[in-house]
């Protein structure tokens, strides 16, 4: 018997690994005819917690067998953090499948960006994939459900749902479905893989474990600091115009950048979740700074133990960048050139996706308001 909740197998024998319930409590629900969900995802259901327990890890495994009952996938990947899941590693394990490519978050993205932008910019973004469909949505506020609804429909069949950790499966199949799926902020919420019956068709989905790509700041934190990074209802977006060249931008303990320019100052805004802080300051004060404020005043991480400043592998890159360009930075957000050129050389952990790419947020629009 499986958890409805994430998917895991129910077991009544270690309450440290995954699917646990105590066998007097599921007794219990079962003669009153309640759901008989483990005791995890009961907790991140009922108290927002999500407890770690010790789990079969090997979730890309899984996935794969899961790919064999399937025809077509339907590829979730994070508008707001499209380079973090758009993952070559999910490609290549996705390569023999009929694609449907779902863009979730949308409503997260500023309303000035129409859907028409945003689906240009995505086929941009995508290069040589060409999945047989692509979606822009939000399983959270029902956009663009009822269009995908229509879509499934025609086809015939069963879809297996398919992402990067975070990205909203789950949300999506508990809309498409009305199911009961857990679906909590944590990444890493779904265990096993669950089948629904997509509403009022023959069709089913199957929700699968996300899959960590080790390539995003977020993997690197613990899962109450990814929590809090998930941002849920706003991106927060600051402006910054520095004043000399050389100055130090610090995104949190995991990112800082030096800006270096000739000319004008530059302008740049940043999106990130408001959890991610910020600090401006200069190349002579900014390590003591990191080493005294890492994991406090400087989140993510959210505490300085993990992982701890001394453990960490630097990796850095310059970039030239232009006015209507941007620079991501996988699991953690992206810069928005308002006024450039200038160049940036950024830190971050080694392994750590950055990249330059054309702007999601359309500069030009707003040139006028800049230029003054
Ligand atoms: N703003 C916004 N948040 C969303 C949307 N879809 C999902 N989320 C949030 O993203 C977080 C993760 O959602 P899940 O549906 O659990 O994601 P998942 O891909 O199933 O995650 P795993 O099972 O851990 O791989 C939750 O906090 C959701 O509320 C959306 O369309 N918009
Ligand atoms: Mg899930």
């Amino acid at each position: 018997m499986k958890c409805p909740g994430c998917g895991t197998q129910i077991q009544f024998t270690d309450p440290s690994k995954s699917g646990y319930i105590p066998y007097s409590v599921y007794e219990k629900r079962l003669s009153n005819g309640d759901e008989i969900l483990c005791q995890r995802c009961f907790r991140a259901k009922h108290y927002g917690k999500l407890e770690p327990v010790e789990v079969n890890d090997n979730f890309v495994e899984q996935v794969k067998k899961a790919l064999s009952r399937v025809k077509t996938v339907l590829w979730v990947v994070d508008i707001t953090d499209f380079e973090g899941s758009f993952d070559p590693d999910i490609s290549q394990i996705l390569r023999d499948h009929d694609k449907i490519m779902i863009v979730n978050k949308i409503d997260l993205i500023p309303k000035a960006v129409s859907l028409g932008e945003m689906r240009d910019w995505i086929l941009k973004q995508m290069g040589s994939e060409t999945p047989d469909e692509v979606h822009l949505i939000s399983a959270i506020k029902g956009f663009g459900i009822r269009l995908l609804q229509e879509s499934l429909e025609a086809r015939s069949g069963n879809f297996l749902v398919v992402g990067a950790t975070n990205v909203g499966k789950s949300s999506l199949v508990s809309k498409l479905c009305m199911s009961k799926t857990t679906v909590t902020a944590f990444p890493g919420t779904t265990l096993g893989i669950l089948k629904r019956r997509i509403q009022s068709s023959n069709s089913y989905l199957y929700d699968t474990p996300g899959i960590k790509t080790g390539r995003r700041i977020i993997d690197l934190l613990d899962p109450q600091c990814q929590k809090e990074l998930t941002p849920t209802d706003h991106l927060s977006r600051k402006t910054f115009k520095p004043k000399r060249s050389g100055s130090v931008l610090l995104i949190g303990g995991l990112c800082h950048m030096v800006i270096e320019f000739e000319e004008k100052s530059p302008i740049f805004q940043v999106f990130a979740p408001s959890a991610a802080k910020f600090h401006e300051t200069s190349q002579l004060k900014y390590k003591s700074f990191l080493r005294k404020h890492y994991g406090k005043l400087l989140t993510p991480p959210c505490e300085s133990s993990q992982p701890p400043l001394e453990s960490i592998k630097w990796q850095k890159v310059s970039f030239e960048l232009q006015q209507g360009e941007e620079l991501s930075i996988a699991g953690l957000g992206w810069i928005s050139v308002r006024r450039g050129p200038f160049v940036v050389e950024i830190c971050v952990p080694s392994g750590i996706t950055v990249r330059k790419r054309a702007g999601l947020i359309n500069p030009y629009r707003d040139k006028r308001r800049y230029e003054k």
